[in-house]
């Protein structure tokens, strides 16, 4: 049949979306698609988890910008699991620049900038490990 594999990753829907009403409306996307939902878990990341989380992106000029936003209020973190999962869900998320983002993706539809676009996903199986062992501890 197919070449892909069975695989898991992390989304997290970000401080905006969650304060705009949008947490059953994303992770439904994802049901929708086949994806089943593992674990999740709703907190505000400290600075200090944010600092870690986000870690790859320490040496960016946006890095402190990304930190405080991922910590400015609730998010929701939810292990995927599914055929392809962490290229699927890239692709249904969209462009990281909102602006950018085909409509039908998830940041096509709901996200309003760039460090505010609405959700986050792993983009590697190694990301995953880092950023759920991260998120989860
Ligand atoms: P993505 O994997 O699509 O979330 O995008 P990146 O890994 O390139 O960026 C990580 C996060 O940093 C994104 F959510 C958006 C944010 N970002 C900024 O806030 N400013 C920038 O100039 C670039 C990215």
């Amino acid at each position: 049949m197919s070449q892909t594999q069975i695989e898991k990753t992390l989304i997290v829907v970000k401080p905006d979306a969650t304060a705009r009403g949008l947490v059953g409306e994303i992770i439904s996307r994802f049901e929708k698609r086949g994806l089943k939902p593992l674990d999740i878990r709703m907190q505000t990341v400290s600075r200090a988890k944010a600092e870690q989380f986000y870690a790859v992106h320490k040496e960016k000029p946006f890095f402190g910008e990304l930190v405080s936003f991922i910590s400015s209020g609730p998010t929701v973190g939810v292990i995927l699991e599914g055929r392809d999962a962490i290229a699927t869900v890239r692709r249904m998320i969209g462009s990281t620049k909102s602006w950018e983002a085909a409509p039908g993706t998830i940041r096509g539809d709901y996200a309003t900038g760039l460090t505010d676009n609405a959700i986050h996903a792993s983009d590697s199986k190694e990301s995953f490990e880092w950023e759920s062992k991260t998120y989860f501890s």
